[in-house]
């Protein structure tokens, strides 16, 4: 594993470090805005006071903290892969160039030392009669990190999700809200088992987790800013339109998200994309708070 050495400094000398996702960039969001993005998402860790740390695989290597060059060629290059844990081997016995998920960064992140990690929405489990559940929650449950999100993605169940993490022991934690945030959306209706409004509420439990020996993530969910919020009508409509566009191509398995994204986002004239980048946008900005509660 290659560690950026302005990462690799700050972890040695106890520096806050947010880590960071590429599937995002590759995969997530379109051109040019997911170039933008990235570069933004470390901008934002830097002003909040922490050193970004975006995980990917290049040439073989996983790679923790990135070069510009390295950000512009994973969101320029079309054949790179995304890379969830299963790849990782595969990946680096073949000298793969991919993208992280959220399971694979946390992997990665995790045992590079950080502590704290940034993305939009984690994975979970699928709509429709086939159990399809991201390998993001399986990570979850057994990486003590602190994740911060705006919940799962509202194109997944939601109501399963919830249940999948309450079951494995993964504690999710509202930011200045009472429920779990969904994504595009602020609401789900479904229940956070704690709410914190400010970071070093975070770091208390996340400490606590710690000295409880606890293996599971902390997962700090926040909703997207009011002003970027998808309403509810406009988000029904193209949720459902997507969805049954994705069941008539019969896409599924790793593509199924990325489709689901893109197609929400052209039904909704960018909408979905505005709610997006501004959710990640504030996501980094809490997660260099609490790297920096952590000292
Ligand atoms: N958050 C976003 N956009 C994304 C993702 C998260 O705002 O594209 C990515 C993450 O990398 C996450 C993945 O791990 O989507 C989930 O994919 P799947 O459902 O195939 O596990
Ligand atoms: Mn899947």
């Amino acid at each position: 594993m290659l560690i950026k050495a302005d990462v690799r400094t700050s972890l040695e000398t106890n520096q806050p470090v947010v880590a960071l996702e590429s599937t995002v960039i590759a995969h997530g969001l379109p051109r040019p805005q997911n170039l933008e993005t990235a570069r933004r998402l470390e901008e934002i860790v830097r002003e909040g006071g922490a050193v970004p740390a975006t995980v990917a695989m290049l040439a073989g290597e996983p790679r923790v903290g990135l070069e510009r060059s390295d950000l512009e060629f994973l969101a320029h290059n079309p054949e790179i892969k995304k890379l969830s844990v299963r790849d990782l081997a595969i990946a680096m016995a073949r000298h793969w160039n991919g993208a992280t998920t959220v399971a694979s960064t946390i992997w990665i992140a995790h045992r590079a030392g950080i502590k704290v990690f940034a993305t939009g929405g984690i994975g979970g489990i699928h709509r429709g009669s086939l159990p399809d559940v991201s390998a993001d929650l399986p990570e979850l449950a057994r990486t003590p990190m602190i994740v911060v999100c705006s919940g799962p993605k509202v194109v997944l169940d939601l109501p399963a999700t919830r249940e999948w993490l309450e079951t494995n022991s993964i504690t999710v934690a509202g930011y200045e809200c009472d429920e779990m945030p969904a994504f595009y959306s602020r609401e789900s209706g479904l229940p956070i088992d704690v709410r914190f409004d400010s970071p070093e509420e975070a770091v208390e439990i996340y400490r606590a987790q710690r000295e409880l020996a606890l293996n599971s993530a902390l997962l700090v969910t926040l909703p997207v800013p009011r002003e970027a919020e998808v309403q509810a009508k406009l988000l029904n409509r193209v949720l459902a339109d997507s969805l049954d566009q994705a069941e008539r191509e019969k896409i599924g398995g790793r593509d199924l998200t990325p489709f689901l994204l893109a197609q929400m986002s052209a039904r909704s004239d960018g909408a979905t994309l505005r709610a997006n980048i501004a959710l990640l946008e504030n996501n980094a900005r809490i997660a260099a708070r609490i790297a920096r509660a952590l000292l």
